[in-house]
Order: structure tokens, then C-alpha cells, then sequence
């Protein structure tokens, strides 16, 4: 819990008192969008749980000819063509951050976090030092939009009655400043433009990024969070995550919070947020088809299985050169807007619920929980990858109510070890039919059966409890 009197040093030991807002954990659900320069080529090879499917990174892998995008870069725009002629045709003309907000608004999403700055160095608001240290027009204002892309989408979506927050890239792969001095960078670039983002737009979080290859010493993190923490105008609601130098992820539990991407969460015990696209890169990739695509019934089951172990899901979406967020991605974040409105109560302010394997349903064949959930009670990342199509049940709580998602219908379902009292009435979200439910033994078992079509709101079926 945030802790407002105290004053933070600039030590981990002092930072980690502060805590993480309660805003966040209660949130759950964001939207990431990559949007930049990279938005121009958009493109990548598409190879499932492989950084080279992230297009953000195209800059990057054609500097040292990486065979796919060498490939595409050549045939397309020639060897000599550069990055930096991308930037006249990152023009945002069709750019509508209303519709975006609004879009984002439906799907259920708290918050928002944009790309400020990616690894390329090219700022989405009117960053001076972008343009001085870079020594040509490099951001969204000198460049090529004319226009506070950053700025402009921080305002719709706050009117929204959305939390903003932004991505902040540390390093920068090809700043002139970063290649001779690193010192320099940070002291005349870095910081200065961090702190212009803050007082400018005042973030709700800061997702950092691009830390590691110095250590939080160097880059000046712990001061930075210090002054964040006492003297910032967000001191008090701004939430940070755990990239802030090569010593920092998954520690420091206290003033940040764990990030995993594109991979399967962490465990109940830490706050703790997994990104991932809706395909296989942040950044839009036109080389993807729809069967990259998750289905909405795969994200909502992505969102379920992450706040089931107490985790958030910030989503992400890549918007196209021309400033449209893709129709198939709108609409797979109103499917999982219109599945929200009907059982966000699950959802949002709840809690995981330890040992869910204590409960098992009947009909599905059992997930190897071994391989699931190793490492549930450690600060550790779950791995495998949670296979969650497959898993039977999740959990989750709130007060005394207790709710039991099902990825697949079924007509009865058995909790093990567990009984219901006398009073406790079980329900189906969207649905006011009282469910036929009693204890058998030490198991609790629930009747789905003789419903009429149309009686039961659909596929993710989610129990509740009231105790
Ligand atoms: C990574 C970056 O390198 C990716 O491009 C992406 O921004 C991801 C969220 O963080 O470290």
C-alpha cells in the first residue's frame, strides 16, 4: 500500500516502502499500442514466441542485414533506401483519437500505455530534445504529422474516463549521443526528455524499457524514481514497472511491478503485468494473416487465466502509418468488451485464489498441473506456457463471493474440497436462473443442465458464488 508521508531516497530498500497504487491491481486490463516510424515498413517474418516477429524492431534488423527484413528492404525500397525516409510517409492523415479512446473505452480496458519512444529514438509528443540531440526533426511535432500524436491521444482517452500512461525506451539503438557517450545521453538527453514526458502529460504509469545494457546506477533510476516519488506532480498515482537498469526486472518488489512478454505470467504473489499482441508483434506487421490472430475467445481466456493468478494483461495493438487502429483488431477489443460488460464483475477488483487445483470439473480432460502452475507460490515465471485452452476451471474472489470461469460448457461441474453453506447461491453472470447446487461429500456440485437456447449468455460461462 502507497505510503504518501514518507519521503523516498534514492535506494531500493527506501523506493520498495512506497508500494504500487491500489488503482492498478484493481484494473486488470490495458491497452499497449506501438506505434511509430516502424509503422511505415510494418513488417516482420512471422515466427511465433521470436523477438524477430517484433516490426518495431525493423530499424535494427536491416543495420545488420538480418535475412528477412534484408530481404523485404531490398526489394522494396533498395540498399540505400534508409530509415529515415520512412519518416515523410508516417503521416497519421486518417488519425481520430476519439475513435480510439472510444474504441478502447468498449473494450473493457482501464488504462492506456503508449509508445512516447521506442528504441528509434522517434518521439510521439514535442520532445525538444529528440530534435536537438538527433540534429533533424524527430518527433511528431517537427515531423512529418505536425501534430501532438501523444498529446492529443492523452486528452481523448482521459475523457474517456481512462487512465493514460506511457512506454519510455531508456536507450536509443542509433542516437549519436548514446554511440559516443553514454554519461552525455543520459544527462543531457535522457533525463531531461523523461522528465519533460512527466510534467508535460503526467502519466499515470511508466513503462520503461530498452535498460539493459547498464545498470540502474548508471542510467540514475533510483534518483529518477526518487524525484517521481516525492516531487513529481504524479507522485502520488503513478505506477512504474520493473526495466529500470540490467539489474532490476523481477526484483525490487515494492516500487515496481514485474513485467513478462509474450510469455505466461508470474505467480499470485507480486504485482505483476504480462503484454502481448493480439498477433505475434507489438508493432502492426502486414505480413500477418488472421489465423496469427488470437480469436476474442482466446484473449478473453488469456485475460481470465492471467487475473486467475493475480496478474494484469496489458493488450497490444499496432495502429497503421496512417493513424486507423486495423478493423480485425477493433473488433477483437469489442468482442472482449461486450464479454466484460456482462462478467467484468469476475474481473476487475478481484483477487486470485490460491490452489485452484483443490477443484476440478468433470468432462474436460485434466491439464498436467505440474508444468501449469510451477512455480505458483514463487516470484518466478510460470513456464511452460500456460496451455489455457486446455485448463478446466479458473478462480477468482472478491469480498466473500467467489466466481469459477468455464472455458467450455458443461452440465454438471464437481468442486473438490470445497462446500457451499446453507445461504451461498450460485448463479450464472447475465443469467438470473438460481442454479441447483449441493454439497456431495467433501465436493460441491453445481447442475447446468435444462437450459433453453438462448437462456445462458454464451461461450465463457462464469459462476458465482454469493456467500
Ligand atoms: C521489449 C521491446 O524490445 C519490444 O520491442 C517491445 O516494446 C516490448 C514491450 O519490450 O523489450
Amino acid at each position: 500500500s502507497l505510503s504518501h508521508a514518507q519521503k523516498f531516497e534514492a535506494n531500493w530498500e527506501s523506493l520498495n516502502k512506497r508500494g504500487i497504487p491500489e488503482w492498478f491491481n484493481q484494473d486488470k486490463f490495458g491497452i499497449f499500442i506501438h506505434w511509430g516510424v516502424y509503422a511505415v515498413p510494418a513488417y516482420a517474418p512471422v515466427i511465433p514466441n521470436n523477438g524477430l516477429s517484433y516490426s518495431e524492431w525493423y530499424w535494427n534488423r536491416i543495420s545488420y542485414k538480418e535475412k528477412s527484413f534484408w530481404e523485404f528492404h531490398t526489394q522494396n525500397f533498395g540498399e540505400n533506401f534508409s530509415y529515415f525516409q520512412f519518416d515523410p510517409l508516417f503521416k497519421a492523415e486518417l488519425y481520430n483519437p476519439t475513435q480510439w479512446a472510444e474504441v478502447f473505452k468498449n473494450s473493457g480496458a482501464k488504462y492506456v500505455v503508449l509508445t512516447s519512444k521506442h528504441h528509434d529514438g522517434y518521439a510521439l509528443w514535442d520532445s525538444p530534445e529528440a530534435d536537438r540531440s538527433w540534429e533533424r526533426p524527430w518527433n511528431a511535432v517537427s515531423g512529418t504529422p505536425k501534430r501532438d500524436l501523444l498529446g492529443d491521444l492523452t486528452t481523448a482517452v482521459r475523457d474517456a474516463g481512462l487512465k493514460m500512461g506511457y512506454y519510455y525506451s531508456l536507450y536509443e539503438w542509433y542516437n549519436p549521443l548514446w554511440q559516443s557517450d553514454k554519461n552525455k545521453y543520459i544527462n543531457e538527453h535522457m533525463l531531461p526528455q523523461l522528465k519533460d514526458l512527466v510534467n508535460k502529460h503526467k502519466p499515470s504509469i511508466i513503462f520503461s524499457d530498452g535498460e539493459w545494457d547498464l545498470s540502474d546506477t548508471t542510467w540514475q533510476s533510483k534518483e529518477f524514481l526518487a524525484w517521481l516519488f516525492n516531487d513529481s506532480l504524479v507522485a502520488k498515482d503513478v505506477v512504474v514497472n520493473d526495466r529500470w537498469g540490467k539489474n532490476t526486472r523481477e526484483t525490487n518488489h515494492g516500487a515496481t511491478y514485474t513485467t513478462s512478454e509474450y510469455g505466461s505470467g508470474m505467480s499470485a504473489d507480486i504485482v505483476w503485468e504480462e503484454s502481448q499482441g493480439i498477433g505475434h508483434s507489438y508493432g502492426y506487421n502486414r505480413n500477418e494473416n488472421i489465423h496469427d490472430y488470437k480469436t476474442s475467445k482466446e484473449l478473453l481466456l488469456l485475460l481470465i487465466d492471467i487475473v486467475a493468478r493475480g496478474g494484469n494483461l496489458l493488450l497490444d495493438i499496432g495502429p497503421t502509418a496512417d493513424g486507423r487502429i486495423p478493423v480485425i483488431m477493433q473488433e477483437r477489443l469489442t468482442e472482449m468488451g461486450e464479454w466484460l460488460k456482462v462478467n467484468g464483475e469476475a474481473i476487475y477488483g478481484t483477487k486470485a485464489v490460491k490452489n485452484p487445483y483443490q477443484w476440478s470439473s468433470t468432462n474436460i480432460p485434466k491439464k498436467d498441473d505440474k508444468s501449469y502452475m510451477a512455480g505458483y507460490n514463487a516470484a518466478k515465471l510460470v513456464e511452460p506456457k500456460a496451455d489455457v485452452a486446455h485448463v478446466e476451471l479458473f478462480f477468482t474472489k472478491k469480498d466473500k463471493d467467489f466466481y469459477a470461469f468455464l472455458p467450455k460448457y458443461q452440465s454438471k461441474i464437481v468442486l473438490k474440497n470445497y462446500n457451499i453453506k446453507s445461504n451461498t447461491a450460485v448463479s450464472i453472470l447475465g443469467s438470473s436462473k438460481v442454479l441447483k447446487a449441493k454439497n456431495v461429500g467433501k465436493n460441491c456440485e453445481v447442475d447446468l443442465s435444462g437450459f433453453i437456447p438462448g437462456e445462458i449468455p454464451g461461450e465463457l460461462l462464469v459462476l458465482k458464488f454469493t456467500n
